[in-house]
């Protein structure tokens, strides 16, 4: 099976892509370093910084026989894009290519702007070079959990049967997201919705939660390896952050009352459903939506358990409740199911002690590195950025 990898340098690109070069796939991984970019204007950095993918594509080459290959290039450009799928006819893409943070997404209106457009942009011109050069390819496109908000019922994978006045229907579940970044991926299901419905596209849309964890097994075989780790209030994740902010010797910056629950996932367990979904493709035709996670924590549950594992190796931690920076459901009912990755097999890697202490070692390692001043919230949702 030959892979496209969209977004090869990000969080989840680049494990991506050696997980399924590992397995022997024909992996080409793209990106045009855009998340380096703002990032830079944001002052954000990763705990580590990784080399460019060329030079991580040598050293996996030299490490393990498997080659990655890489092409550098702006996806929103629709030439590029088409020549891209023409000349690689692909068997699978694996879009990952968009701005993925909330807080970014709520600056103001050049960066809410770069989202909309790079987000529905990248997604429009993955549909239309699809159908006019290799229709029958899966799209597993990365969506979010946070696209269904946080209803006072349960969350089903993606669809509602409804009945009014007597007659039924079936209709996506209704959506209803946190952040400006959130809706845009609300309005990718749209429209990829529409195109399955028009022109019989093969879609997987994974709603995933909030990821942690640094390593798999691949990022472990050498140090510049590795994913670029966030930690800042920008592209950390809340698990990410709690275990920087536990090293550096700071509160854990619990926003608002802390019952705010979504369903994480260890990064390991991406790389199993995104090959699970790879290896059982949607059918022609066919919007597949999938809830990528495997436990749900509020805040507060996960700044606990940061806590106890740094007590358990001796580093004493306090928990803050700073105020939310966010307009968001404080204590909410929260029902996910996720069941449609559990009967394809996956094996989920639950969030012990073991793997929180492994995360709090890997980042005492680096603790030079931290940025303190990218680690307190430095955007409103009321207000966007805070001068
Ligand atoms: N939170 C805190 N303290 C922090 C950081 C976060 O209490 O220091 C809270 C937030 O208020 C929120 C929850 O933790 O209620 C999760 O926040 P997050 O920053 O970990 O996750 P989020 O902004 O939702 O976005 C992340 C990724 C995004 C992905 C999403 C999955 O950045 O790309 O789509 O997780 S989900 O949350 O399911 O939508």
């Amino acid at each position: 099976m030959k892979i496209l990898v969209l977004g090869a340098d990000g969080y989840l690109g680049w494990p991506t892509c050696m997980h399924l070069a590992s397995l022997g796939y024909d992996v080409v991984a793209v990106d045009n370093y855009l998340k380096r970019d703002i990032a830079k204007e944001t002052s954000s950095a990763p705990l580590v910084e990784m080399p460019l993918l060329g030079k991580r594509s040598d050293l996996f080459h030299k490490a393990t026989g498997h080659r990655i290959q890489v092409l550098e290039g702006d996806l929103r450009d629709y030439g590029f894009m088409s020549a891209l799928l023409k000349h690689e006819d692909p068997d699978t893409i694996i879009h990952y290519a968009e701005q993925p943070s909330g807080p970014y997404s709520m600056m103001g209106h050049k960066e809410g702007a770069l989202t909309l457009h790079n987000n529905l942009g990248t997604t429009y011109n993955l549909v239309m070079a699809a159908l006019e050069h290799c229709p029958e390819v899966h799209i597993e496109k990365l969506g979010t959990m946070g696209e269904y908000g946080t209803p006072n019922t349960d969350i089903p994978e993606g669809w509602l049967d409804f009945e009014i006045n007597g007659r039924k229907d079936r209709r996506l579940f209704p959506r209803q997201a946190g952040s400006f970044y959130h809706t845009t991926k609300i309005l990718d299901t749209d429209l990829l919705w529409f195109w399955v419905r028009n022109r019989g596209i093969k879609v997987t849309d994974l709603m995933q939660g909030p990821v942690y964890g640094m390593h798999t097994e691949q990022t472990m075989l050498s140090d510049d390896l590795g994913t670029n780790f966030w930690y800042d209030d920008m592209f950390g994740t809340a698990l990410n952050r709690f275990v920087v902010q536990a090293i550096h010797g700071m509160p854990l910056t619990v926003y608002g009352k802390g019952g705010q629950t979504r369903g994480y996932l260890d990064i390991r367990d991406t790389m199993q459903c995104i090959t699970l979904a790879a290896e059982n493709p949607a059918l022609q035709g066919q919007l597949r939506i999938m809830n990528q996670f495997t436990e749900d924590f509020s805040a507060n549950k996960l700044a606990e358990i940061v806590r106890d594992a740094a007590d358990s190796i001796g580093i004493d931690v306090a928990i803050d409740h700073i105020e939310n920076p966010r307009i968001e459901e404080e204590d909410h009912y929260y029902n996910a199911t996720a069941d449609a990755f559990a009967e394809l097999g996956l094996k989920p890697h639950l969030l012990t002690q073991e793997t929180v202490v492994g995360m709090l070692e890997y980042v005492k390692r680096h603790k030079g590195n931290i940025d303190a001043s990218s680690i307190m919230p430095r955007v409103t949702w009321k207000d966007g950025k805070k001068d």
